[in-house]
């Protein structure tokens, strides 16, 4: 190499590690809220669809300047992120959506692009900017507020959510079993024999459109832990749980085991060093699941958004020190509905947020808040009915049955439960539209999305 290549080179190279930028972004929601599909949209995007067609409001991409995204090289902290599986579902002749997640995985990607001025476009032919994302299953965030709580709390805090009108009914058996129960008896075949009782009543929980708050998560979707013992674990009634007796004993040690064992190294892992989050929240369904799943979905909201509190003496800033600068609020699955119903999504999601973010310190970050759908399952247009252009949209159900039809409006605000009484949501979901390579992944606003979250990074 000459001198001149040399110096040219080292100068690449310097200005590379000077500019080396990296963004770990959050993509967080309760389970079935989309995460797995936005996160397989966000990649594909940002790998192949970069055509200002695709996605007309990202700067970089309108203006040209995005050279491409690739996939790093595997960490080996953690799995890989199974893009490529999940597409294959959605290139299906029938397409199918990915599977709900059953562990943690991760992916990272290196994205190119022209700087537009200053030093960085300066010196350097191309910048990069390296993206790092983490999915997990759902079920997993829940467990977060029982790092506030103990035992005894815990308890009180799952008995009244479970004597609420839509819970009660399939709590019967196992409260009845509770009753019965030898708060004496620490033997490991009982407690393993209660576990199994409160796993059913969990698992059918999780089956009940609307009963978002199923605690502990790993219950559910165990992971690695699946035989751990602190995964003996159930809620009390409160009356027993304030005994001081073997079982009350034994139960505490395996609350305080999971929490500190499980929950925290997963908060920090996962939480650490989070640079921009994306918050998705699926409205249309606690929509159609009637009153009290609204209400729940604000109570899970609410819980979530406390244990991300940045304020000074939140769990998150006592465990590290949180620099998240934007939060994308994301209404998700918005295509189950009419393109002119969007912006009352929006409103309704921040109308779900208000509470909850009303005592937080998510002031401190930029936000917004809107509705999109990562991976397209319908077409909008219009019908003429009465002689009048209805809108409506077309798409295939989960069955492959072709309909179109008017979703309904979506309510700006949170109807009462009055208005619940006399109507029936029903914002049906429906399957991915069909997709080919290299089609550009269809989607709804992806290109806003990518834009509020690393619009400002690849300037
Ligand atoms: N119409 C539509 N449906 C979607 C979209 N994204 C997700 N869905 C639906 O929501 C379901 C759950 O989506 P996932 O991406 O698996 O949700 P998740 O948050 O990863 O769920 P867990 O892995 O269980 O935590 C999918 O199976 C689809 O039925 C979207 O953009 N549009
Ligand atoms: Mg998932």
């Amino acid at each position: 190499m000459s001198l001149l290549q040399k110096i040219q080179h080292q100068r690449h190279d310097f200005t590379h590690r000077a500019f080396d930028r990296h963004i770990r972004l959050g993509v967080t929601g309760l389970s079935g809220s989309g995460k797995t599909a936005f996160i397989t949209s966000l990649v594909y995007q940002l790998t192949q669809g970069d055509h200002p067609a695709n996605l007309p409001f990202f700067d970089v991409v309108r203006e040209q300047r995005y050279l491409g995204g690739k996939l790093s090289a595997q960490l080996p902290d953690m799995p890989r992120f199974p893009l490529e599986q999940n597409l294959q579902y959605l290139l299906q002749a029938s397409p199918q959506w990915p599977p709900s997640t059953v562990g943690s995985s991760r992916l990272g990607l290196q994205l190119r692009y022209k700087a537009t001025t200053g030093l960085r476009a300066r010196l350097q032919s191309h910048s990069e900017l390296s993206l790092d994302i983490i999915d997990y299953p759902g079920e997993w965030l829940l467990d977060l507020p029982l790092m506030e709580m103990s035992y005894q709390q815990w308890c009180e805090f799952s008995w009244q959510l479970f004597n609420r009108e839509h819970r009660a009914a399939l709590a019967q058996p196992f409260l009845q079993q509770l009753q019965d129960a030898d708060l004496a008896n620490d033997g490991e075949l009982y407690v393993q024999q209660l576990t199994d009782s409160y796993k059913q009543l969990l698992q059918q929980y999780h089956d009940l459109p609307g009963a978002y708050l199923n605690q502990p998560g790993r219950l559910l979707v165990p992971g690695p832990l699946a035989g751990a013992p602190m995964l003996q674990l159930f809620p009390l009634l409160p009356q027993q749980a304030a005994q001081n007796t073997a079982l009350v004993a034994k139960l505490t040690q395996h609350y305080d085991s999971y929490c500190k064992h499980v929950i925290k190294p997963f908060y920090r892992r996962y939480f650490a060093a989070l640079d921009r989050q994306v918050i998705l929240v699926d409205c249309l369904s606690a929509l159609n699941a009637g009153y009290a799943a609204t209400q729940e979905l604000r109570q899970a909201l609410r819980l979530i958004l406390q244990s991300f509190n940045y304020g000074p003496s939140s769990l998150l800033s006592r465990l590290f020190k949180p620099q998240i600068s934007k939060v994308l609020f994301a209404a998700t699955k918005a295509d189950h509905t009419t393109p002119e119903q969007h912006k009352a999504l929006t409103l309704l999601l921040q109308q779900l947020l208000q509470q909850p973010l009303k005592h937080s310190q998510y002031q401190a970050a930029t936000t917004e808040a809107m509705a999109i759908a990562a991976i397209r399952s319908s077409n909008s247009g219009f019908v003429q009915l009465d002689g009048l252009a209805q809108p409506c949209i077309s798409g295939s159900t989960l069955q492959h049955e072709a309909v179109t039809y008017f979703p309904g409006d979506v309510p700006t605000n949170l109807p009462t439960p009055a208005l619940f009484a006399q109507h029936q949501f029903a914002f049906i979901p429906l399957a991915p539209l069909p997709w080919q390579e290299p089609e550009p992944l269809p989607h709804v606003r992806m290109d806003h999305v990518l834009q509020f979250i690393l619009g400002d990074k690849l300037r």
